[in-house]
């Protein structure tokens, strides 16, 4: 296979371990904290997990190792989304495992958590996990969107199990995946199985975060690379003088990843979408408030500028989303494949008008043709509307287009309003990750081992103090039940692992909010350029502006 230079020199990149990692396995010994408890319902969480709630929060140190020696074998899972980093959470677990006893095995299930229970796997080996060390991807095993959730799917992962004698599994997810580990690690010991789960918290989209998990893996480099690119088109913009650029970056529901962008890159416009709900935005509203910005750069001569828009944006605008709850019910069971067997979309479009009521009807009406369309596109497995492939980056320009010719016949403008769109999501996904993720995943892997050799069942792995030196982050463990509360999920009350929003008292937003104004009129743009793997420490290893204003 031909790999490219960058490749090859990134398999003999050395992962920064934390100091208290550094010693050897025989040397890292497990202080126990407190006992946790839920963030919130704690009595209904004590409820459904008795056997895996309140453990202890743990700490490891440099010590005599007094975990009982016996031989491992672990199987390993990369859950949903891919994230850069993930071959080097598998790298740093296949490391402390090997390093331990060369005899231990790591199964590697392949395609998602459907690899469990279709007992569908590799045994690594040195010369197969070799090929994948410090790069980005998940093609190590593939990744898959399974939901491992049922009793009828726990009984046959014990059956794997038992069957290749493991007795650890790994689940390498973000926050759904990692309450699925909860489940099924409460599963296992309820049913005394003596089979161990392990968490590891992923996703670009950096909304798996708590008092506990100060980032999830991928984050830093997927909006390092988002960065990188939005500061080209700035530049771009600013030498060209022509274009307003709409960016839409990825971030399924929170704004975690357009508001780092924004703060790495000083664009004129970022929506942040839990403002837009805070401030129940209308369509229109947006529409203003990005069309003062172009009004008034025009105003000083500069007809082009960059907005980002966070990928769920519309889905926190009110009217919006209550237009989307409508559509979702309109094409309920088998209304969706009458609706689809409408040969042509003005009898689709019939159909529409008489299912919605006159308010959403009003918003799905200044809808350009083409979002109105992409609305009514294929459900996800859960029946939403797939954000990802509404193109808001379209809808919020048209818009704006609109907002500017009302305001050239009222004369208040008389500017030029070109604009461009972009995407930039899977762009980041699988990018090589920066020197911060492939630390931060190969400590998280190791680390995993560690919580598995000490016997440690339900437990997320966790390595803080991020925003200082890798030498001082602090390897430990939680019982992911302490991060769990009850939600509303599909009309039941759920057990869930909660979505962190962005803050809007949080001090990333805070910096944003005193510095937009300025941004919005004045050209501030700021070009981060390429990731940088070789070099200064101050520029190849420092993690996202986020991480550090929120430890300021
Ligand atoms: P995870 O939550 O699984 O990490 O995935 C997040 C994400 O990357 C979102 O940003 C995006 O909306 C979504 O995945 C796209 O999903 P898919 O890969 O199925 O197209």
């Amino acid at each position: 296979m031909e790999i490219s230079s960058l490749q090859k020199a990134r398999y003999e990149y050395t992962p920064k371990l934390p100091e208290m990692l550094r010693n050897g396995i025989a040397d890292i010994s497990v202080k126990e904290g407190e006992a946790t408890q839920s963030v919130a319902d704690q009595e209904q969480i004590k409820a459904l997990f008795p056997n895996t709630y309140g453990k202890k929060e743990i700490v490891f140190q440099a010590g005599k190792n007094t975990s009982e020696a016996k031989k491992h074998a672990v199987g390993v899972i990369l859950s949903g989304g891919q994230a850069p980093g993930g071959h080097n959470v598998v790298c740093g677990l296949y490391d402390a495992l090997k390093s331990t006893n060369p005899e231990n095995e790591l199964f590697g299930f392949k395609n998602g958590p459907s690899g469990l229970i279709d007992d569908d796997y590799l045994v690594f080996t040195d010369e197969y996990i070799n090929e994948y060390r410090n790069t980005g991807g998940f093609d190590i095993i593939g990744s898959g969107r399974t939901k491992l959730e049922t009793d009828e799917q726990f009984a046959i992962a014990v059956e794997v199990c038992k069957k290749h004698g493991i007795t650890a599994i790994v689940i390498i997810g973000g926050d759904d995946s990692n309450t699925n580990a909860a489940v099924l690690a409460e599963y296992f010991a309820s049913h005394n199985t003596g089979i161990q789960v392990i968490g590891c918290p992923k996703t670009i989209d950096g909304d798996l975060k708590n008092e506990d998990i100060e980032c999830s893996f991928g984050f830093d480099t997927a909006t390092k690379t988002y960065s990188e690119l939005i500061g080209n088109i700035e530049r771009d913009a600013n030498s060209a003088k022509k274009y307003w650029h709409f960016i839409k970056v990825m971030g399924r529901s929170a704004s975690h990843v357009a508001l780092e962008c924004a703060l790495e890159t000083q664009p004129n416009i970022c929506l942040i979408s839990e403002e837009v709900a805070e401030k129940k935005m209308s369509l229109s509203q947006i529409a203003d408030y990005i069309a003062d910005s172009v009004e008034k750069r025009a105003a000083k001569g500069m007809n082009f500028g960059v907005a980002v828009i966070p990928e769920g944006v519309v889905e926190f605008v009110p009217e919006f989303s209550v237009l989307i709850n409508e559509i979702n019910e309109l094409l309920a069971g088998s209304k969706a494949d009458e609706f689809n067997s409408l040969p042509t979309w003005n009898d689709k479009y019939a159909f529409i008008e008489k299912g919605l009521t006159k308010e959403s009807m009003e918003v799905f009406s200044i809808l350009p043709q083409g979002i109105q369309q992409q609305l009514f596109l294929e459900r996800d497995p859960h029946g939403n509307v797939q954000v990802s492939l509404i193109e808001s980056e379209k809808l919020f320009s048209a818009l704006v287009a609109d907002k500017l010719a009302e305001r050239k016949a009222a004369r208040t403008y008389n500017g030029k309003f070109g604009a461009l769109h972009h995407f930039f999501g899977y762009e980041g996904r699988c990018a090589f990750p920066s020197n911060f993720d492939s630390d931060y995943c190969y400590s998280l892997g190791f680390n995993a081992f560690m919580l598995i050799q000490y016997g440690y069942n339900g437990y997320l792995s966790k390595i803080s103090n991020l925003s200082k030196p890798a030498s001082q982050w602090v390897a430990g463990g939680m019982p992911i039940t302490k991060m769990m509360n009850m939600e509303r999920r599909h009309g039941e009350d759920k057990p869930v692992i909660k979505k962190a929003l962005v803050e809007l008292d949080g001090k990333p937003f805070k910096y944003f909010e005193a510095n937009r104004d300025t941004w919005a009129v004045e050209t501030c743009f700021v070009y981060p350029g390429a990731i940088q793997y070789y070099g200064p420490s101050d520029v190849c290893d420092i993690t996202t502006r986020t991480l550090a204003l929120e430890k300021e």
